[in-house]
């Protein structure tokens, strides 16, 4: 029977089977919710009925709350009710898992009595990305099932773990029993777990009846300290609210009877979910699922299987572990044999290194081992699908390389370049085949990063963008289409946010003060710190590649006179730190280097606050990507917010620089940058027109 528009319940024998269906991850909706209760009401109404199962349809158990209902009136059953009625069921409820079991998913399943899980089934409690803590018993029922040490990670961090690494969870594994089938041949997991559980349900409805979990001793304060885990996410989870409160609330499970505590919990879910860090960390989560939302797979990206990376370097290598991650054939290509087995070598020796460190099976590094291979004779690239080039960052490098591509690569192949600067127009129209000429930007390391920028050029047809997005999407990255430009977007904002970095220096700031001012303030690493660590030249030597965009005379001095001085960074023992045994120390040497390029430019030493070198550095952020929204290269302001929490360690709890703009208000932001754009005098303060619209 049908117990609201996304449950039905269904009775088999002695057993009330409650299945959800709400695509596309059987979120907790309302229907959902009302349903639910509604069948554990009738179940435990029924005198026929012994025992409940609650399972899913689809490809996983519940995966949360409905984010979508957030910040809007809730609506009764509240997830709490629902679960209390399944935790005080007189019936025996039984969950069913499988897929990502996370939140409230995983909270419901906590609340059962008993828990079947197919094999490989993650559950997690991924609260605090989002800004907030489990707010439906979660925090109180996790230490009772894997004590306070492991719930407080598992809690704090948000990640998941596989129910194989949990036995104390689970009262039954289902294996599929098809292991070594592809996925295409995999049969849906949802009917194998639901009919187990069912048929376990009808073995716990004689037994005599187990406490509820919440009745379970609860863990006992002795185990951990709380006070440690607090300094530690102080600085983990610097400036952040949501992952101090888990604490308080799995602290208050080891205090306070469980009907008190679970009532605390609730009043601290309340207060992250109504806090400005949460808005900003929901409207993330969305902010990355729309960039590549509205790119539909095309005809092109079902045909893509075979890859071609051009280039054995450092991102070359990323980039293809990367498609090989995500199953893909994978033909390294290098200009000698020498260089093609050193770049098959790195690539062997870093599954190796996965399955030492227990990362992957033995069976799945050999499977990822099977997919590389590599040439360096183009004729054998003939029948790829997809060429990635990420060889040196030269114009006439590229063009070589695709001239010599376009004429032995079929078609249909498509061309993309993994250049950070170079305009894509003109390697396009290098080609005979400029529609399929792309952009496809990672982010070092290549295979970790999320960030792709998917730089579509004028001649680039709207099939190849699509499939790329979609093969993107397929590695699992979060791909934003961005127009050419210098830099794109993520760069182009970054060269803006770093010449205030360069400024402050001639100013007066020190390395130190800029890079802590800019850390306190969220961002996961000063700029001076990632500068020197990525090497001070190649931003220098890009400067010169391209027409400059400002002649001002001290544009980016502080960053030249290192280079000049060959101090590029940590690769040479120095650059605007100094590097002692791998220890980042500061230098004297940079300080008098600079004060001598200020005087020489004529700009006067003086005292700079840190809430002033916060707001030089994220106000030209915000400038320069409300200019590329005005040019038209980026396409709103979630694009460039995915791209900077993404790919640049911009602070989630602070949505993105465009959000945070927002947040602050456009009308204080052009003040702001009105007010630089006098007392500095420089043409890059004018505020974009774009502000205005924002
Ligand atoms: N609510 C609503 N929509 C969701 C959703 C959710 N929780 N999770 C995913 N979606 C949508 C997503 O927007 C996309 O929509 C589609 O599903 C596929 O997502 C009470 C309060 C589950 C691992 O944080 O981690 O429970 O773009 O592309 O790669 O204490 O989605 O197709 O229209 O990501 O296979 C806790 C967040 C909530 C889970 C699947 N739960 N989601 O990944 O698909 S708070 C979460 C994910 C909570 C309790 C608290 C992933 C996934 P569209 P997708 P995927």
């Amino acid at each position: 029977m049908s117990l609201s528009n996304t449950v039905t319940l269904t009775q088999q024998d002695n057993i009330g089977f409650i299945e959800v269906y709400n695509a596309p991850v059987n979120a907790l909706s309302q229907s959902v919710r009302a349903g639910i209760l509604a069948g554990i009401e009738w179940a435990n109404s029924r005198a026929d009925i012994d025992a409940i199962v609650i399972g899913c349809k689809g490809s996983t158990f519940i995966a949360g709350a409905d984010i979508k209902e957030f910040g809007q009136p809730p609506i009764a059953p509240s997830l709490p009710t629902v679960l209390s009625a399944i935790r005080n069921s007189k019936k025996p409820v039984t969950a069913a898992l499988h897929g990502t079991v996370l939140g409230g998913g995983f909270e419901l399943a906590l609340s059962c009595h008993y828990r079947i899980a197919m094999i490989g089934t993650n559950v997690g409690l991924p609260e605090v990305k989002l800004g907030l803590i489990p707010g439906a018993g979660g925090t109180q029922l996790l230490p009772r099932y894997i004590g306070l040490e492991n719930a407080l990670s598992m809690i704090t961090s948000g990640n998941m773990a596989s129910t194989d690494t949990m036995p104390d969870l689970v009262d039954m594994q289902i294996d599929e029993g098809t292991s070594g089938l592809k996925n295409a041949e995999k049969p849906e997991h949802a009917p194998i777990v639901n009919r187990a559980a069912i048929s376990f349900a009808a073995g716990t409805a004689s037994d005599p009846f187990l406490p509820p979990q919440h009745r379970r001793v609860p863990p006992s304060i002795k185990d951990v300290s709380f006070d440690e885990w607090r300094s530690k996410l102080a600085k983990k989870a610097k400036g952040q609210f949501a992952p101090q409160r888990a604490i308080d609330a799995i602290e208050a499970a080891t205090l306070r009877p469980f009907d008190e505590a679970i009532k605390l919990e609730r009043r601290f879910f309340l207060a992250c979910r109504d806090s400005e860090q949460s808005a900003s960390m929901r409207y993330a989560f969305f902010a990355e699922k729309q960039s590549a939302a509205a790119y539909k797979p095309s005809t092109i990206s079902s045909n893509i299987s075979s890859i071609s990376v051009i280039g054995a370097g450092t991102m070359g290598i990323g980039i293809a572990i990367a498609f090989i991650d995500a199953g893909f054939n994978v033909t390294l290509v290098d200009t000698t044999e020498e260089q093609c087995s050193l770049g098959l070598k790195k690539i062997r020796e870093h599954y190796e290194k996965m399955h030492e460190k227990g990362r992957i099976s033995i069976a799945e590094k050999q499977q990822a081992l099977s997919l590389m291979s590599s040439t360096y004779d183009y004729g054998k690239l003939a029948d790829i699908d997809l060429v990635v080039e990420a060889a040196f960052e030269k114009m006439s490098v590229k063009k070589m390389i695709f001239s010599s591509l376009d004429a032995v690569c079929k078609p249909s192949t498509i061309f993309a370049t993994n250049t950070s600067y170079l305009d894509i127009n003109d390697i396009a129209s290098s080609t005979t085949r400029p529609e399929l000429v792309i952009g496809m930007h990672f982010f070092s390391p290549a295979n970790i990063m999320k960030l792709v920028e998917v730089v579509k050029a004028k001649s680039t047809s709207e099939d190849a963008v699509n499939a790329v997005m979609n093969i993107a999407k397929q590695l699992r990255k979060v791909p934003v289409c961005v127009g050419v430009g210098f830099g794109f977007v993520g760069n182009r904002m970054y060269a803006a946010y770093g010449r205030e970095a360069n400024m402050l220096l001639l100013e007066g700031a020190s390395p130190e003060q800029i890079d802590s001012a800019m850390e306190a303030w969220g961002m996961a690493m000063g700029p001076l710190t990632v500068n020197d660590m990525s090497g001070i030249d190649i931003a220098y030597k890009a400067r010169r590649e391209y027409p400059p965009i400002y002649n001002d005379p001290a544009y980016f001095r502080a960053a030249d006179v290192m280079v000049e001085h060959g101090r590029l960074g940590r690769k040479t023992g120095a650059g605007f730190y100094r590097y002692e045994n791998g220890k980042r120390l500061a230098d004297p040497t940079t300080l008098t280097l600079v004060a001598a390029e200020a005087q020489k430019l004529g700009i006067e030493a003086r005292q700079i606050s840190d809430e002033d070198i916060q707001k030089r550095l994220v106000l030209a952020l915000v400038n320069e990507g409300a200019n590329l929204l005005e040019k038209g290269i980026a396409r709103n302001v979630e694009d460039i917010d995915a791209i900077w929490l993404n790919g640049y360690g911009f602070p989630r709890f602070r949505g993105g620089p465009m959000y945070y703009a927002k947040s602050v208000g456009t009308k204080l932001i052009i003040e702001n940058i009105s007010y630089f754009h006098l007392s500095e005098n420089k043409p890059w303060w004018e505020p974009s027109a774009y502000l205005n619209k924002m």
